[in-house]
């Protein structure tokens, strides 16, 4: 996209931002891409020789605990050696100027929230905690990562908390990213292809509720059609310019 009419879109967008009172950020592994982690379905992204489907289900998981442990391990320690990117920083600034501010998203990275962003709501849980699935009993394993299943001291497998196809959303989290995408002013979709749902309801919701609503991500999606503007570039370049023409139409 030529410079200038990136610079239209922008101005659209902010003129927008400045009329408004809730914004809601819906975000996928695509934020997280600039600092390092993998996405899922990019063409290198983790899930080029096995379907996420066929991985990220609980019946792969008790057929192979060893792997997927090692999976989720070698995951985490990425996560822990990567640092949030401009992309993270801006959006956690832009909360700072708005009544009503959530991030929705589906990463279980916590880079959000190192990058300063208050409000966010993990709609496929939390790389960080891990449960037995028998007891129930939560583990944090800091800075262990084993590269074989691990048990609970009642005997049952110990999980990664997150949110395996086939398995419900946590349901405060989706409730709340509901009500935000139905009340909120503007929407950004970014850094996710918008394919697993409920969690891709979130955009559709907040554009059926008569938000504004913006995508960035350098590729089309499924979302791409409904979006308003479609900002098409990576968003650690793109969100920083939004909150530097926002800041500066605000003469901050
Ligand atoms: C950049 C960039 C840069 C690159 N800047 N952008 C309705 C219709 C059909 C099916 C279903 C339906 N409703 C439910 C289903 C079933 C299923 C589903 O959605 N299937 C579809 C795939 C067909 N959903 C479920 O099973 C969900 N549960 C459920 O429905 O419960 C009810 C129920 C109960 C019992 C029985 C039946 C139903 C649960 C879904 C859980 C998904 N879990 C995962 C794994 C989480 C843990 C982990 O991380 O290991 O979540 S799968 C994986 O996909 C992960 C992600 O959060 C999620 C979304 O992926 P995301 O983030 O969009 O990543 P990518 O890689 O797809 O896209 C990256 C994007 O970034 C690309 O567009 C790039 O272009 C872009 N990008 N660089 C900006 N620098
Ligand atoms: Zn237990």
């Amino acid at each position: 996209m030529e410079t200038h009419s990136l610079t239209n879109l922008i101005n659209k967008v902010v003129n927008k931002l400045l009329e408004s009172k809730s914004v809601v950020v819906f975000t996928g592994a695509g934020v997280s891409a600039e600092s390092g982690v993998p996405t899922f379905r990019d063409k290198d992204g983790l899930w080029q020789k096995l379907k996420p489907e066929e991985l990220a289900n609980f019946n792969a998981f008790m057929r192979n605990p060893d792997m997927v442990t090692e999976w989720y391990s070698h995951r985490r320690k990425i996560m822990h050696q990567v640092q949030p990117n401009p992309g993270h920083f801006a959006i956690a600034e832009l909360e700072k100027f708005f009544e009503r501010f959530a991030v929705v998203t589906q990463n279980i990275d916590n880079l959000h929230q190192r990058a300063g962003s208050k409000n966010v709501f993990e709609l496929h849980g939390n790389i960080e905690r891990n449960y037995c699935i028998k007891c129930k009993k939560f583990y944090q394993l800091g800075d262990i990562y084993p590269d074989k299943a691990i048990y609970c001291e009642c005997g049952g497998l110990i999980r990664p908390d997150v949110v395996w196809f086939g398995e419900m959303l946590p349901e405060d989290e989706y409730e709340s990213a509901v009500k935000a995408s139905r009340t909120c002013d503007v929407c950004f979709s970014v850094g996710t292809s918008a394919v697993v749902f409920p969690a891709a309801y979130i955009p559709i919701y907040a554009k059926q509720s008569g938000a504004f609503l913006v995508e960035i991500n350098p590729n089309p999606t499924d979302i791409s059609s409904l979006a308003d503007v479609v900002l098409q570039g990576k968003s650690g370049e793109i969100f920083p310019l939004i909150v530097e023409e926002f800041k500066k139409r605000k003469g901050l």
